[in-house]
């Protein structure tokens, strides 16, 4: 956008007498960023304002993201990035005397999801508006995000994150679009006399009001802004007085409180079911009134319309659209089934069965019974026309009602009319397992698409330095064309250019080291090797594994306290699932490991363990650009892509990794010698599974060292875990370690050890890095979401 210095000071001191009354001066950070804020928000109102008209008059088709989670962070400085106008704001600012940083820092993030899933319906929203592509998110506006996690005595805690309590500068409130979602209550058909028709008739349903809160997504430099739509729930004025106490109507508005309430207990599940109806219904019932509005015949709806079912949340939106279409539209059954599966496309993000959704049949039935008798129909024709082509048991498996139970996934893919997943393994396991009996009867249908990160916010914004860099030896362009950094190919011997990379690792080494002091006390030296783990707790992204490999550096350098070992930070941040035992154990263990060897004076610093408490977009952007050493060790099959790798590949850090999820695209990418491999494979896996002979404790017993390290969790070695140790330890041996942590642990430790003799060769790891880097654009999300555009959804381009 065209702003001057000068308009902008104007305009911001402007902006903040009229909002607070007061001056600069006077003004904390909340107030300076609120007014930041507010002002960028109407530099980009007109631009928003004119791309809806144009996609209005252009009749443009327009792909529709539903997603249960989006986790964007903090956006100030990516909208100002993408505005065109960072370095004047933040030159505008300093002049008026004022800290750019601490104003950005005041922002509070907005963490509406739990993990990769969350970031990447994010990174797609900035994608696709950052290539032109008509894109507009759908989900809640939940009052609470992500729980904020503290570490007490080394446990996990966890605090509500109240991101709403000094209001949210970047929504509008779009109250004429509010629409009206009904629960409950019976539902009979009654038929038209005469048309013959079946109409519903609802008795004593419940009507809930959903409001949307509309958030602007500001394309790259390109004047293209799209939408992004939370909504929230209220009473409406003619029910109101259907709830007498303050409890039921908290009890209504408990329902966009918070993410993923605890779905331990029935009231939790049903909580959830509550959500995914709910934003779904607002969504499409929305979508479906902007459509008519351009008077064109409703059996074209899939020409205009692209309705994505990120993950299974939204997957009801099959049925919901069948009910619109039929129900309120008046089209054919048959006729309105087209358009549903031509209109939705369905991504799945994970192979854990747990988290492939399925709900009781009678709870679907109360709660929304209109719906339910549309999956019934559905269901039933399905059963219909596939038992006349394939065998009965294949089409038993595949339906969508059984055992009692609806089957999320399965609608999701029956209803549309494209499966992806998000890796070119996770894919192909897709096909030849998970999903394989949809694979038989719709082959068409399953396709990949390999994940992407919204690349500015992993470079130009997180890591200035390595930005510096590139600019001064390849150019400006891969600032807005991704793929060029790899021109930086060309430098890839160049000793002075090698150098000017590590310089700027070693900046961003000390601004974590000096955050990590901050929060945690320790000092570590930016010598050492960055070894970093990020992402959610899990049993198999084997967090369990890294202890082993500390463990096991520990009781070598107690029994020589003289071995020569490059010094290692090991840096953790992971959130635990409240009612995840395992995982908070594995927490408390990494925290009394951290506690034992950062005390240990005869370790002499050659070992740091620090977790990072409370891992979030604005920490990952702290750590991810000072990592040398990026963990992606997964079990091989298990993690369906992963997106941290991708980050920190970009950011120069060399990975060791399993073959697993984009790890292998990722070693395609940068050739085998520039990283470091390990571990079965997928296949050795599954030979395991289907010979069912993996006998942990064996595998531990004929295993000295492996039994050294491992009777750490429950000898008293590592303090105050008494419980927690023996928790680890039963998973692994007890349990017969699931994940095959013991299976893979001299294979990790070689490859350790190799990272250690790479890291002591300078030149040799400077150049790896630097072909990391260089090879980082090809995961670009504006290249995923222009194959998503192309392949799945049919959308195109406005600018
Ligand atoms: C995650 C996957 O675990 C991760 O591998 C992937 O990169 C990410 O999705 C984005 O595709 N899955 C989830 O976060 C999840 O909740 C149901 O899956």
């Amino acid at each position: 956008m065209k702003l001057t210095k000068e308009q902008f000071q104007k305009d911001f001191k402007d902006r903040l007498h009229h909002k607070f009354s007061i001056e600069t001066c006077d003004a904390n950070s909340v107030e300076l960023f609120q007014s930041l804020g507010s002002l960028i928000k109407t530099y980009i109102s007109g631009d928003w304002r004119e791309d809806r008209l144009e996609q209005q008059r252009n009749q443009q088709k327009i792909a529709f993201y539903f997603s249960i989670e989006f986790l964007p962070g903090k956006m100030l400085k990516s909208n100002l990035l993408n505005l065109g106008i960072l370095d004047l704001v933040r030159d505008g600012l300093e002049e008026l005397g004022l800290d750019f940083e601490q104003i950005a820092e005041a922002e509070k993030d907005m963490a509406l999801g739990n993990g990769g899933l969350g970031r990447l319906a994010s990174c797609f929203m900035d994608s696709l508006a950052s290539t032109g592509l008509p894109g507009f998110g759908n989900g809640i506006r939940y009052k609470y995000g992500l729980f904020k996690q503290e570490f007490i005595d080394g446990y996990q805690v966890e605090l509500p994150d109240a991101w709403l309590t000094t209001g949210n500068i970047w929504e509008v409130r779009k109250d004429h679009e509010k629409v009206d979602v009904c629960f409950e209550g019976h539902v009979w058909l009654k038929e038209d006399k005469q048309t013959g028709r079946l109409i519903p008739v609802y008795e004593n349903p419940r009507i809930l009001r959903a409001v949307p809160y509309d958030t602007a997504m500001v394309g790259f430099r390109n004047e293209q802004v799209n939408n992004l739509r939370l909504w929230d729930i209220e009473i409406p004025e003619s029910e109101e007085r259907k709830y007498y106490s303050i409890n039921e109507r908290r009890q209504i508005q408990d329902i966009t409180g918070v993410l993923y309430p605890d779905d331990s207990t029935y009231e939790g599940r049903r909580l959830r079911l509550i959500q995914e109806y709910f934003f779904t219904s607002a969504g499409l019932q929305t979508i479906v009134k902007r459509f008519k509005k351009l008077n064109l015949p409703i059996e074209t709806i899939h020409e205009k319309i692209a309705v994505h079912i990120n993950d299974t949340h939204p997957s009801l939106a099959v049925a919901e659209f069948m009910r619109i279409l039929v129900d309120e539209e008046g089209m054919e059954w048959s006729q309105a089934w087209l358009a549903t599966v031509r209109t939705m496309s369905y991504t799945n993000h994970t192979i854990m069965s747990e988290a492939l959704e399925k709900w009781p049949v009678d709870m679907v039935k109360q709660l929304i019974p209109r719906v339910y008798q549309i999956i019934e129909e559905i269901d039933h024709r399905f059963v219909t026309e596939m038992s006349t082509k394939f065998d009965g048991d294949l089409v038993e498996r595949t339906r969508i009602l059984r055992d009692g139970q609806v089957h999320m996934a399965h609608l999701a893919i029956i209803g549309s009319h494209s499966t992806n997943g998000v890796a070119k393994i996770h894919s192909d396991l897709l096909k030849d397992v998970v999903l394989h009996d949809f694979y038989v009867l719709y082959p068409e249908r399953f396709n990949n698409k390999t994940n992407g990160i919204a690349l500015r916010r992993w470079s130009q914004i997180s890591n200035e330095p390595l930005s510096q860099v590139l600019d001064e030896t390849i150019g400006e362009s891969w600032r807005s064309d991704a793929e060029k950094i790899e021109l930086l190919m060309a430098y890839k011997d160049d000793k002075n250019v090698q150098e000017k990379l590590a310089q700027a690792k070693k900046l961003n080494k000390q601004r974590l080291a000096d955050y990590i002091f901050k929060t945690t006390g320790v000092k570590v030296s930016t010598n050492a090797i960055f070894d970093v783990q990020v992402k959610r707790l899990h049993a198999y992204k084997r967090q369990q594994l890294k202890l082993l490999h500390i463990m096991k550096l520990y009781l070598d350098l107690k029994q020589n306290p003289e071995l020569e070992i490059p010094p290692r930070v090991f840096i953790f941040g992971a959130k635990a699932a409240p009612s995840y035992y395992y995982a908070k154990a594995v927490i408390k263990v990494i925290n009394e490991v951290a506690n034992l060897i950062n005390n240990d004076k005869k370790i002499q610093d050659k070992l740091k363990v620090v977790f990072l408490p409370n891992y979030n977009v604005s920490l990952a952007e702290i750590i991810v650009p000072a990592a040398d050493v990026s963990e992606q060790i997964s079990l091989a099959s298990k993690e369906a892509s992963g997106t941290s790798n991708m980050k920190l590949m970009l950011n120069g850090a060399i990975t060791v990794a399993t073959l697993d999820g984009a790890n292998i695209e990722i070693k395609d990418a940068v050739g085998e010698e520039n990283i470091v491999i390990f571990g079965m494979d997928k296949d050795r896996v599954y030979q395991y599974y289907r010979e069912q002979n993996y006998n942990a404790y064996e595998v531990y017993n004929s295993d000295l060292t492996l039994k050294r390290v491992l009777n750490t969790f429950v000898d008293g070695t590592i303090p105050n875990i008494v419980r927690e140790g023996q928790e680890l330890f039963d998973a692994l041996i007890k349990y017969n370690d699931e994940y095959f942590t013991l299976a893979d642990f001299h294979s990790y430790i070689e490859a350790q050890e190799k990272i250690d003799l790479l890291y002591q060769d300078k030149a040799k790891w400077n150049k790896m890095s630097l072909i990391n880097t260089a090879n980082g654009g090809r995961f670009s999300s504006d290249h995923t979401v222009k194959r998503y555009a192309e392949d799945i959804w049919g959308i195109v381009a406005m600018k």
